[in-house]
């Protein structure tokens, strides 16, 4: 595959090729660390890729290894940014943005694919929960530490969590902050495989493409859907989002429009009534 630079940001590579795009936290010295900055970038490069029809699939990963030698997904918000009511941006305001990241990441109609080399802690750990699938590194670490650091996301990272690898695992995760390796991560059903870690990019890659072979609007409205069961009236709001698109393709829903614009009552008769 050969990626082109698709956009230039300070705290991210944002890269395209092939119907997937990618998006690589850069900041190692931090283990990936998030700041405002780095969130407002990612969101940016999410909302790109939500936009551009070409792309089916989005690989989300962290650049690495750092000159330690040491990998990194993402280890959460940039703690040494943490001001009294958030992570502070350069404006100075406090800020909690990686929750509208998570939102987006979720309801975008396309399928995101973490790619964990190292570190997933703390608010990292949450976005790859967030993401639709998790390809781990054999040298992956998965672990929360909010109540170790005075934080917690009672949210997807909490919720979210406990339906993928039920109550009992989210809890421990969470009450006792400790550290799992990718074979444990597989084992709880966290993740959905392990491979080498200089094989993680190219199974990334290779998953995307048997995703690309799909049929789209398959899988938009299969990722509605499994979001609507947890989701709420937003679930809900998303996957009827999907029934209104399919509606607006066929004959009948063109006719109600094509009535108005042509100032004659609507012709629906001609539809039949299905069982
Ligand atoms: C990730 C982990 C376990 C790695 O440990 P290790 O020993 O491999 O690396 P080290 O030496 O701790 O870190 C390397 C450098 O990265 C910085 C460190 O301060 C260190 O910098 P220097 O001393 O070399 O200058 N670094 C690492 N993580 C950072 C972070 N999150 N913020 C700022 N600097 C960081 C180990 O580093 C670790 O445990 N990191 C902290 C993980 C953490 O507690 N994250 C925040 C959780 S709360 C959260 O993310 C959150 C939330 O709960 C709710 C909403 C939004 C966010």
């Amino acid at each position: 595959i050969t990626w082109q630079i698709a956009k230039t940001y300070e705290d991210i590579l944002y890269h395209k090729a092939d119907g997937i795009a990618k998006i690589t936290i850069n900041r190692p010295h931090k283990r990936n660390a998030f700041r405002p900055k780095t969130v407002f970038e990612l969101y940016d490069a999410f909302c790109d890729a939500r936009e551009d029809s070409s792309i089916g699939v989005i690989l989300l990963t962290g650049a690495g290894p750092h000159t330690d030698g040491k990998y990194a997904f993402c280890s959460g918000g940039d703690q040494s940014v943490r001001g009294q009511a958030g992570y502070v941006d350069d404006a100075g305001i406090p800020r909690l943005n990686v929750l509208d990241l998570q939102r987006l990441i979720r309801s975008m109609p396309k399928v995101v694919i973490a790619l964990v080399a190292g570190y997933a802690i703390g608010g990292g750990h949450v976005l790859h929960v967030i993401c639709d699938l998790t390809i781990a590194a054999d040298n992956a670490v998965f672990g929360q530490t909010g109540p170790k650091v005075g934080s917690f996301d009672g949210g997807f990272g909490a919720s979210y969590l406990a339906r993928i690898i039920g109550q009992k695992k989210a809890r421990e995760i969470w009450f006792l902050c400790r550290q799992y390796n990718a074979e444990q991560a597989l084992e709880m059903g966290l993740v959905n495989c392990v491979v080498p870690v200089e094989q993680l990019e190219t199974e990334g890659v290779q998953w995307a493409k048997e995703i690309l072979s799909k049929s789209p609007i398959a899988i938009r409205c299969l990722k509605a859907a499994f979001n609507a069961d947890c989701d709420g009236q937003a679930g809900l709001q998303e996957l009827a989002g999907n029934a209104t698109l399919l509606y607006y393709m066929t004959e009948e829903g063109a006719e109600g429009k094509q009535a108005f614009l042509e100032k004659r009552p609507p012709n629906f008769r001609q539809y039949p009534w299905l069982p």
